[in-house]
């Protein structure tokens, strides 16, 4: 008998999202890294989070495949980008990356359609919820650089923007989370 519930294609499509997120924890420990050496503490700090956070992400994937009764690939992981060159390259690096890992999402959320495997299609919508999540976490880095003037940001707005980041939450608030008396 046949137990496992992910078809070939499928099970081969989360094995390869599995690796993506590992890959997506590589960038963020690679940039924090960066951001560390820079002197910037608390970027690091975040980035550090992060990159557990996107540990945590190819975990779950990893359990959902086995609880199917797949079977895991670890594969290698691809080496992460080269360095950024300041912080505002860095946030829409992050930004970048965080947009077409949704976009892996949701081609994921398609093929779970057409092959009507709703336990997958219902498993990945945690994943989209996250990635809106994080689109938006990463947008607010961009508005923070912005605000304090974008490549020419002076020292005293970029240390704000660190000593801010250190204590950033992990998780954006959603618009579905918002109300009239809480906006
Ligand atoms: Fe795994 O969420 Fe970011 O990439």
């Amino acid at each position: 008998m046949n137990t496992n519930r992910l078809s070939t294609a499928m099970q081969t499509a989360l094995n390869a999202q599995m690796t993506k997120e590992a890959h997506a924890a590589q960038i963020y420990l690679s940039y924090a890294a960066w951001a560390s050496a820079q002197g910037f503490s608390g970027v690091a700090n975040f980035l550090f989070r992060h990159a557990q956070e996107e540990r945590n992400h190819m975990m779950k994937i990893l359990e959902y495949i086995l609880q199917r009764g797949g079977s895991v690939t670890i594969e290698a992981i691809p080496a992460p980008p080269a360095n950024p060159s300041a912080l505002q390259p860095c946030f829409e690096k992050v930004l970048e990356h965080e947009i077409d890992n949704t976009n892996a999402i949701y081609k994921l959320v398609k093929q779970s359609m057409e092959e009507q495997d709703w336990a997958t299609w219902n498993f990945m919508q945690w994943f989209v919820k996250e990635q809106t999540e994080e689109e938006t976490l990463a947008l607010g880095l961009l508005d923070k650089i912005k605000i304090a003037g974008g490549a020419a940001a002076s020292g005293d707005a970029l240390y704000n923007i660190d000593r801010d980041l250190q204590g950033e939450p992990d998780d954006a608030e959603l618009a579905q989370d918002k109300t009239a008396d809480k906006p």
